[in-house]
């Protein structure tokens, strides 16, 4: 495909997504597919890239909270398209790993897109969803015997839930058992630091190579 061509492909990608058209968002991603279009790109320059246009709109007060929820949708809807070319290769699982999108917060797009990754890359996913509280997640390290335990977080307050987490997770006696593992828009190396976590990646392909790391520490 020439570059020429893709640009106005994702535009009217990004057009369907603002506007919440998942058929039509499936019947483009699907043509970006058929055109050869690498799987990456179509993810991160046109899924992604919509989704954090829609964010830009939404601050500015261009689209309301339920135009943000059909969007979501949408893109959801091109992420199922994309999701068989990050199935499960045929190898023994590397290690068992939690993961969750934090107490309080909602957002699941970026926490489902690097369960899909690592589990694309022969980790063992056990995805607790949502509004995640620290208790679940000590719950669910223990029973699983997980070797990492992934948060994300979306919103600036509840970032501190990951902390709360981590304390969780030290004062149930894991503290040197499982790696911690967080990420998220707003989430920093640097408050990866501050708050005790063993790792953070900005992004999910990121987030598998940080895994693989922590793995063999
Ligand atoms: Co909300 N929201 N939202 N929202 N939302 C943001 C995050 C916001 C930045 C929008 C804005 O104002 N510009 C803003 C947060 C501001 C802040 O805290 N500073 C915001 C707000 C304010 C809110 C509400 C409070 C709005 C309200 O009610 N008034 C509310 C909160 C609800 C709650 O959680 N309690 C709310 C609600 C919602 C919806 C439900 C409508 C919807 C979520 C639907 C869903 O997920 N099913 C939604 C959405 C869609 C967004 C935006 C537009 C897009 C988020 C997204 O999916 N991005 C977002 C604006 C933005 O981010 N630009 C916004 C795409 C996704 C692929 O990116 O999740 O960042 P992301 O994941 C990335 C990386 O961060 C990383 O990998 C991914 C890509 O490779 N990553 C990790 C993520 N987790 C990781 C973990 C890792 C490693 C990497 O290791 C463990």
């Amino acid at each position: 495909m020439e570059g020429g061509k893709t640009m106005p492909l994702f535009e009217e990608l990004m057009e369907y997504i603002i506007q919440g058209e998942e058929s039509k968002v499936r019947e483009l991603v699907d043509q970006a597919l058929q055109n050869e279009i690498p799987v990456n790109e179509i993810l991160n320059d046109g899924l992604i890239h919509a989704m954090n246009t829609v964010g830009l709109k939404f601050k500015n007060c261009e689209l309301y909270l339920p135009d943000v929820l059909w969007a979501a949708q949408a893109m959801k809807a091109g992420i199922e398209m994309i999701r068989p070319f990050f199935q499960k290769s045929e190898v023994d699982a590397l290690a068992k790993v939690v993961i969750g999108t934090v107490e309080g917060d909602i957002h699941e797009i970026g926490k489902n897109l690097v369960a899909m990754m690592v589990e694309a890359n022969g980790f063992d996913v056990v995805d607790l969803g949502v509004d995640v509280s620290p208790e679940k997640f000590v719950e669910s390290v223990e029973t699983n015997g997980a070797k990492i335990c992934m948060m994300s977080a979306l919103l600036t307050t509840t970032m501190p839930a990951m902390k709360k987490t981590i304390e969780a997770l030290k004062q149930a006696g894991l503290g040197g058992k499982v790696k911690i593992m967080v990420g998220g828009a707003p989430v920093t190396k640097q408050f990866s630091v501050e708050i005790g976590a063993d790792g953070y990646s900005p992004d999910a392909s990121g987030a598998v190579d940080l895994a693989k790391k922590l793995l063999a520490d």
